[in-house]
C-alpha cells in the first residue's frame, strides 16, 4: 500500500485513475461476455474480480489517499467492482443454464432401445477366494511361488518322497502326459529322464520353491491340479489347491498349528479352533487331517438332533485337507540340511472351501462358467 498522500495527486495514485478503473472494469466486462464455458468463467473470476485483479489492488489503494478523496474513489471501485460482479453472476447463471440444456441432450436415455441381452459377467468367486487367501499370508510375510501344470514325475512324485509303486502315481488318479520311454523334453531338474504328468498337487511346487530359493523359505502356492476324478457334485477332475511351506530353523508342529488358527481366524472369524487328525502323506511326518470347528454351529449341533447343522452334518467340525512336518527325506532331495532346518506344509483344496464356506451344494456350479451363478457373489464386472 502506498503511503498517506496528502495532496491528492491522482497520478501518483495510478491505478484510481477514473480512466484506469474505467478501463479494468471494461476488460474484466469483455473477458467475462468471451468466456465460453464455466471452466473459462472460473478463470475470468480469478483474474477479475479476485484478490489480486486490477480493481481488487486499486480498492486496497484507496486507504492511501487524503480523506477529501477517499469517498469520490471509492464510489468509482466500488461501480466498478458491482458492475463486475453483477455481470459474473449473470454469465454464471447463463453458462449453468446452456450446461443443462445440453447435458439434457447428450446424456438422454432411449428407454425404448433393446436392453442387452448378453448378461455382464462377474468374477468367480473362485479367484476372489484364491486372492483373499494368498492376501492372508502375503500379509505374514509369505511369498507367491508358483510351478507348471504340466510337471515332471520326479517333481510331482519322486522328490516327494512317492515311490514309483506309491498307488496315486497308478492310471487311476494321474494324468500322464508322456512316459519315461518318451523322455527328452520338459520340466524337471533332477529328472531329465522323468515321464511328465499333469501336476495332481501343488506339492512339487515345494520342491522347485527349496531348489530355486534362499532358506528360509516361507512360501504359498495356489494353483490348479489334475485328477482322473469324474465330475461330479463333489470332485471335479481339475480343481484348485493351495499350498503352504514354510522351511527355517526351529520350526514345530506349534508353529504349525498357530499358522492355521490364524488362516482360519482370518477366513471365518476369530476363536474358531483347529485340530489335527493323525494321518499319512509320504511327503511330512508326523502328517495330520487338518479340521476346523464349525463356523455355522460352532460345534453346538453335535448330540442336538433338533438342531441340525447342514454345514458340518452336525459333526461339529470341518475337514479342511492334509498337513505336517516336511519329511526329511524332501528336505534331503533338495540339498537343505534336515539337521539344521526343519518346516511344515499344508494344502487343501480351494472348491471344497468354497462349497462349505458359501454353501454351494454341487461343484458342478462352479465348472460350468455360467453368470448366474458368480453374480449373486458380487463384483461384476
Ligand atoms: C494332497 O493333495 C496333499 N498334497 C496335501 C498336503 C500338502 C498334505 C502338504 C500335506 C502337506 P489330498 O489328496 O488329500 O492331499 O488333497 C487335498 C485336498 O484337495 C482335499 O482335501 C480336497 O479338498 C481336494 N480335492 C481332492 N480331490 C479333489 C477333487 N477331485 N475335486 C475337488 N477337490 C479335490
Amino acid at each position: 500500500m502506498s503511503a498517506p498522500n496528502k495532496s491528492y495527486d491522482p497520478v501518483e495514485v495510478e491505478a484510481l485513475k477514473p480512466e484506469e478503473i474505467d478501463r479494468a472494469r471494461d476488460e474484466a466486462l469483455a473477458a467475462i461476455a468471451a468466456a465460453g464455458d464455466l471452466e473459462a468463467l472460473r478463470e475470468v473470476k480469478v483474474a477479475h474480480a479476485g484478490d489480486r485483479s486490477p480493481l481488487a489492488l486499486a480498492n486496497r489503494e484507496i486507504g492511501a489517499l487524503p480523506p477529501q478523496a477517499k469517498a469520490d474513489a471509492g464510489k468509482r471501485v466500488g461501480q466498478a467492482r458491482g458492475a463486475v460482479n453483477k455481470a459474473l453472476k449473470a454469465r454464471q447463471e447463463e453458462l449453468e443454464r446452456e450446461r443443462d440444456e445440453r447435458v439434457l441432450v447428450e446424456e438422454a436415455v432411449d428407454v425404448t432401445l433393446p436392453y442387452d441381452r448378453v448378461p455382464s459377467g462377474a468374477r468367480h468367486p473362485m479367484t476372489t477366494l484364491s486372492e483373499r487367501i494368498e492376501d492372508i499370508f502375503v500379509a505374514m510375510g509369505y511369498e507367491v511361488a508358483e510351478g507348471p501344470e504340466a510337471e515332471a514325475e520326479w517333481f510331482n512324485f519322486d522328490a516327494l518322497n512317492l515311490d514309483p509303486d506309491h498307488p496315486a502315481r497308478s492310471m487311476q488318479d494321474t494324468f500322464f502326459v508322456r512316459g519315461q520311454e518318451d523322455q527328452g523334453a520338459a520340466g524337471s531338474g533332477s529328472g531329465d529322464d522323468s515321464g511328465v504328468v499333469l501336476r495332481t498337487h501343488t506339492s512339487p511346487v515345494q520342491i522347485r520353491s527349496l531348489l530355486a530359493r534362499e532358506l528360509p523359505v516361507y512360501v504359498i502356492c495356489p494353483g490348479r491340479v489334475y485328477r482322473t476324478d469324474e465330475l461330479d457334485a463333489t470332485h471335479t477332475p481339475v480343481f484348485t489347491q493351495v499350498e503352504l511351506l514354510a522351511i527355517d530353523e526351529g520350526l514345530t508342529m506349534a508353529d504349525l498349528k498357530g499358522t492355521l488358527d490364524h488362516m482360519v481366524g482370518a477366513l471365518f472369524g476369530e476363536g474358531l479352533g483347529t485340530r489335527l487328525r493323525p494321518s499319512y502323506f509320504p511327503f511330512t511326518e508326523p502328517s495330520a487331517e487338518m479340521d476346523m470347528v464349525c463356523f455355522v454351529c460352532r460345534g453346538k449341533s453335535v448330540g442336538d438332533p433338533a438342531n441340525p447343522c447342514r454345514t458340518c452334518g452336525s459333526e461339529g467340525w470341518i475337514e479342511l485337507g492334509g498337513c505336517g512336518m516336511v519329511n526329511p527325506r524332501v528336505l534331503t532331495a533338495c540339498g537343505v540340511d534336515p539337521e539344521r532346518y526343519s518346516g511344515f506344509a499344508f494344502g487343501f483344496g480351494i472348491e471344497r472351501m468354497l462349497m462349505f464356506r458359501h454353501n454351494v451344494e454341487d461343484m458342478r456350479d462352479m465348472v460350468e462358467g455360467d453368470a448366474r451363478f458368480t453374480r449373486p457373489f458380487g463384483m461384476e464386472i
